[in-house]
């Protein structure tokens, strides 16, 4: 690779693959494997950006997601603004999202919201939340026919298995619980979000009902995007399983048995695989060691608390935000 070589990719715009990922520095050692597993199942003849969207990353952390870079896959870095909007969505976090069931305390899951504002120039783009790890070509699911709807995601499927999520879903959100999308995988057609105010819209309805709620924007976006979402195969956006099948492309590591706080747990082997050689692989084996029993202990009372929360708020009579 020549010395020139800066990872900005040297052709049209238009014609990368963009990938959004939205992190705080916490989550940089996870956005590193997944980042990384990404590119080493891309498509050489095509071009990928993984555009990392943040609030302030160290230097360190930086350096070290920014070497990920190959030839045909360059990476961004853009630190969020304190625009109108983000305070606003920072001011409800703060007061509503603390307390039981801390999983989703920050602002981080909202800064998706912002990127078809933000990047005005793309027409459509892949978002992946930064527990995930790629096993297929991210260009193929960048392909996925949107035809006339706004978004692809994946049917939730913790919402089909936990009853309190699921009547959660049904009774506050308002939404059949088959339809509810899990947004950890999404690609977006930035162009119908853009036409239809989709940041606008859902800082509205924060501020009009400032509703408890159980899950961070992805809340909001099945409440807003009701009825204008292809739903992705599974394998877009799989459960960790012992006995993952073959045609799987992306592993989400979602909500329990993260790898790098748990040993013993599905999938394990393909996340440690993808850490390696990220320079982030020292301070996850230290996390890993340092999660003990009391650890574990808080873990699981906050998967329990988020469980219970969705109990108490599915006890309505009417949805709790109405578009
Ligand atoms: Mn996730």
């Amino acid at each position: 690779m020549s010395i020139f070589y800066t990872g900005i990719n040297p052709i049209n715009k238009f014609k990368v693959v963009p990938i959004f990922l939205t992190i705080n520095s916490a989550y940089a050692p996870y956005a590193a494997a997944s980042v990384h597993s990404l590119m080493q199942n891309t498509d050489p003849k095509r071009y990928y950006r993984v555009i990392i969207l943040h609030d302030g990353l160290n230097f360190v952390n930086r350096i070290r997601l920014r070497s990920l870079v190959t030839k045909n896959c360059a990476i961004q870095f853009k630190k969020m603004t304190r625009s109108l909007y983000l305070k606003a969505i920072i001011a409800y976090c703060t007061k509503r999202q603390k307390g039981a069931g801390d999983f989703f305390s920050s602002a981080v899951y909202y800064y998706r919201a912002f990127i078809p504002w933000m990047f005005p120039l793309y027409k459509k783009a892949v978002y992946i939340d930064s527990d995930t790890i790629l096993r297929g070509d991210i260009g193929e699911l960048f392909d996925t026919d949107l035809g006339d709807k706004v978004l692809a995601a994946m049917p939730d499927p913790k919402v089909t298995v936990i009853p309190e999520f699921r009547d959660y879903v049904d009774n506050a959100l308002g939404v059949p619980h088959s339809e509810y999308v899990n947004s950890g995988v999404q690609v977006m057609d930035l162009r119908k979000m853009r036409k239809m105010k989709y940041l606008t819209t859902m800082t509205d309805l924060i501020r009009k009902y400032d509703a408890d709620l159980v899950a961070p924007d992805q809340d909001y976006l099945n409440v807003i995007l009701r009825g204008q979402i292809v739903f992705l195969e599974p394998k877009w956006n799989a459960e960790p399983v012992s006995d993952l099948p073959k045609s799987v492309k992306l592993v989400h590591f979602n909500l329990f048995n993260k790898p790098w706080h748990y040993k013993n747990v599905p999938c394990e082997r393909l996340f440690w695989n993808a850490a390696k050689g990220t320079g982030f692989l020292g301070d996850l084996k230290r996390q890993q060691a340092g999660f003990d029993a009391e650890k574990q202990k808080a873990d699981h009372e906050k998967v329990e608390a988020l469980i219970q929360k969705a109990g108490r708020l599915a006890k309505v009579k009417k949805p709790v935000i109405k578009l």
